[in-house]
């Protein structure tokens, strides 16, 4: 064999230190920041890999701030990611689904604040089905001014400066972006490392996918009934009937999503006026890294990454994944809104 020709793998650390070495006045810090999240990840992944032979496996018993049950890998997610971030001294506050209020870190002067849901699609845990850690980075904007508050955390999310998730599946995967496309790492647990797998992944403009929780249908507004229709017709050339598919973990919908293509919607219904996701920590990273990827994420209307936060945990309809998909389910909803309001 030839082993000039065999391909070098790169891993995280480097290729974190090397985007870095392109920013002659980079602190580092970020790239501290991203390999702090990197470890916890490895830790988790190890555990959630071996949960069914564990009995971290299941309900802890108690409930999270939105009244849902709380199951030990949640519990044990959020604290590696906290203490991992806690130890670099670099972030000084942290919003996480896992706590009520923010989370205040001992570097009360460190630049960034983390929003994280640490354990993504946890109602998927006891059944073997993927799950997901998902984070998103912003500046501190009084940096020195006095005490920290909530309302230092509530920026919009074209101020992240980085976001990103992890998927633990049937491989785990590390994606993230600072705003110039978005990397993706597989790990390798032989060694331990996150490996480069994709650079710059760019997403299909079109998919013929679509992923919602179909049960609420009857709670839908028209024009979502009918673009799930639309989506249903027959039509070759635009590749209809579109396949549907719904993990129930967003993390993983939205990986397949980027990979695929389609569109990814989790709308208000009379259960969530809403919406369910969370704005701050679930909606926000996701779209940041699925339009650097090319594609579009939206409430229905106004661009989520442009809706200004007025909550740490607030939640909201979403619309997202390919271009071409986003666009044409506005279409339907504007055009049925009318037809409504008429
Ligand atoms: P979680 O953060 O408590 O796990 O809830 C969020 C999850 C998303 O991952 C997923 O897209 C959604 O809830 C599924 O909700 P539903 O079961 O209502 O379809
Ligand atoms: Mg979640």
């Amino acid at each position: 064999m030839d082993s000039s020709k065999s391909k070098r793998l790169e891993t995280l650390e480097e290729y974190i230190i090397q985007s870095q070495n392109r920013f002659p006045g980079a602190t580092g810090e970020l790239s501290q920041l991203l390999r702090d999240i990197s470890l916890a990840a490895k830790i988790i992944s190890r555990e959630v890999n071996k949960a069914g032979i564990t009995n971290i496996l299941g309900v802890d018993g108690s409930t999270n701030i939105h009244g849902e049950a709380v199951k030990k890998l949640d519990l044990f997610a959020d604290q590696q990611l906290i203490s991992a971030l806690d130890r670099s001294l670099i972030t000084c506050m942290v919003i996480s689904e896992e706590n009520d209020g923010i989370v205040k870190l001992s570097s009360q002067g460190g630049k960034y604040i983390v929003y994280l849901d640490p354990l993504d699609g946890s109602s998927n845990i006891d059944v073997n089905v993927s799950i997901g850690s998902i984070f998103s980075i912003y500046m501190r904007e009084a940096r020195f001014n006095g005490n920290l508050k909530e309302d230092d955390a509530l920026q919009p999310g074209i101020k992240q400066v980085a976001a990103g998730y992890v998927l633990y599946g049937s491989s785990t995967i590390l994606a993230y972006t600072t705003g110039l496309g978005v990397s993706v790492f597989t790990l390798d647990p032989s060694i331990g490392e996150f490996i480069l797998s994709d650079r710059s992944i760019k997403m299909p403009d079109h998919g013929a996918i679509y992923s919602i929780n179909e049960g609420s249908y009857n709670s839908w507004d028209l024009g979502l009934k009918k673009y799930i229709k639309y989506c249903q017709e027959q039509d070759p050339d635009t590749g209809r009937p579109y396949t549907a598919r719904y993990i129930g973990s967003m993390v993983a919908d939205i990986h397949r999503t980027l990979i695929k293509g389609g569109i990814f919607i989790y709308p208000h219904s009379s259960k969530y006026p809403n919406g369910k996701l969370r704005l701050m920590y679930e909606c926000n990273p996701l779209s940041f890294i699925i339009e650097q990827a090319g594609g579009k994420a939206t409430d229905g209307s106004k661009r989520i990454m442009e809706i200004e936060p007025d909550a740490i945990h607030q939640q909201t309809p979403v619309y997202i994944g390919s271009k071409d998909n986003v666009e044409k389910v506005t279409e339907f909803l504007e055009t049925y809104k009318k037809i409504e309001q008429v």
